[in-house]
């Protein structure tokens, strides 16, 4: 039997992580617009943390910063305090160079999308500006047009001056990807005013549509507003990885080599890792996972799957079972959803306060999608069910 120590699953899921998250890449927004108008709000909402707080920042011009988030996976140029003018011009040249460099390059040093920012409240959308929009075109970059602040109550009515602004921008010719629309968004909500936040999830559509190809899966993993997204790839990543599972168990594998799986489920548990996008540091995530799959404490997941599959045949003796290749897919599914469940509770918000609790949804959500009818041999895998249901 090969045995795992934790030593063993925290370096295999440390490796597959690193793995993971760079073939993932990066996604490298530029965002444009004068101070005050909302891009911080704009980009912590839709990328669910304080990029410039967490990630490490560096100034690539008077009036230009570029952050990495803590996993590598986003890249943020903020032009924080932008004006247009001379600063705008010096903003414009290190783009250009940034641009000039990236060529034919790697990918993730290549600037993807661009956001260009205008308070809707400032009603004023001025020839400079517009020349602006012009000149990151000419770069090459998509620009889309954002609104920002616009006010929409609670019945989704937006204010009509800020439609018509949008309709007059829109009516300026400018070079625009997305279609030439104008976003309306509003990133933070307003008790006082009753207004909500609305609009981010078309800007974030928009963007995907527009980016290339090699970036699509860092963005899906980096922001935090489209989970439907995500658990797409989940999907994927699980059926990938319950398929090899099936592969391994074609031959039945004696149950004592159960932990034969334990790579390749390590491997899974890495990439939706990834895939989520969580900020939390590899080394803690590694111990996390080496516990929950191998700590010999009554609730585990890994006591409890060895017991129930004990129960498959009542009285057979363990060194006699085996893991056919569908029981082997569907334990690897439960586990991946189950791990998703951890993921979307616990994990992507950097949570790890209760590691008890923690392990306790992985185990009950486990439970649920694994059941084995007992002493028929057969599983129920639940690998339809998604996450929450
Ligand atoms: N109600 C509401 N307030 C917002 C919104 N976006 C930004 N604000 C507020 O406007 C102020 C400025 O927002 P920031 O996100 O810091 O603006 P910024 O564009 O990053 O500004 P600089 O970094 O100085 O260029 C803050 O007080 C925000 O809370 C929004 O969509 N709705
Ligand atoms: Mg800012």
């Amino acid at each position: 039997m090969k045995d795992f120590a934790s030593a063993d699953v925290t370096r295999m899921y440390r490796e597959e992580y690193a793995q993971a998250l760079n073939s993932l890449g990066r996604f490298n927004l530029a965002i444009f617009g004068k101070t005050g108008t909302g891009k911080s709000t704009l980009v912590n909402a839709i990328f669910g943390q304080d990029v410039a707080a967490t990630g490490t920042g560096r100034p690539v011009t008077t009036g230009l910063d570029y952050y990495v988030h803590p996993n590598g996976i986003l890249g943020v140029y903020d032009s924080r305090g932008f004006e247009t003018g001379e600063a705008g011009d010096r903003i414009l040249k290190a783009l250009e160079d940034i641009v000039s460099a990236s060529r034919g390059g790697d990918a993730s040093e290549q600037i993807h999308a661009a956001w260009y920012t205008v308070r809707w409240s400032d009603r004023r959308f001025e020839e400079h500006q517009a020349a602006f929009v012009r000149r990151l075109h000419d770069l090459g970059l998509p620009v889309l047009f954002v609104l920002t602040q616009v006010p929409c109550n609670a019945q989704g009515q937006i204010h009509e001056e800020a439609l018509e602004f949008a309709r007059y921008i829109a009516g300026q010719g400018l070079p625009l990807a997305g279609e030439g629309r104008v976003f309306l968004t509003n990133a933070k909500a307003d008790p006082f005013l009753g207004t909500v936040v609305f609009g981010l999830q078309e800007l974030l559509d928009a963007t995907f549509d527009t980016i290339p190809e090699v970036a699509v899966a860092a963005l899906s993993a980096a922001q935090q507003l489209d989970w439907g997204r995500k658990r797409q790839t989940a999907k994927k990543i699980i059926a990938a990885s319950a398929s090899s599972a099936l592969a391994t168990g074609a031959t039945p594998i004696p149950f004592s080599d159960a932990a034969i799986l334990v790579p390749l489920q390590i491997a899974m548990i890495a990439r939706l890792t990834a895939a989520y996008g969580t900020t939390l540091p590899s080394a803690q995530l590694a111990s996390l996972v080496g516990s929950l799959m191998l700590s010999s404490g009554a609730t585990t997941a890994g006591r409890w799957m060895v017991s129930s599959l004990l129960r498959v045949v009542p009285g057979g003796q363990p060194a006699a079972m085996v893991i056919s290749g569908t029981v082997a897919a569907s334990m690897t599914t439960a586990m991946g959803w189950a791990w998703v469940a951890v993921l979307e509770k616990y994990l992507v918000r950097g949570d790890l306060s209760d590691e008890d609790a923690l392990k306790a949804v992985f185990v009950e959500e486990f439970r649920r999608r694994f059941k084995l009818t007992r002493g028929s041999g057969k599983e129920g895998s639940g690998k339809e069910l998604p996450p929450g249901q």
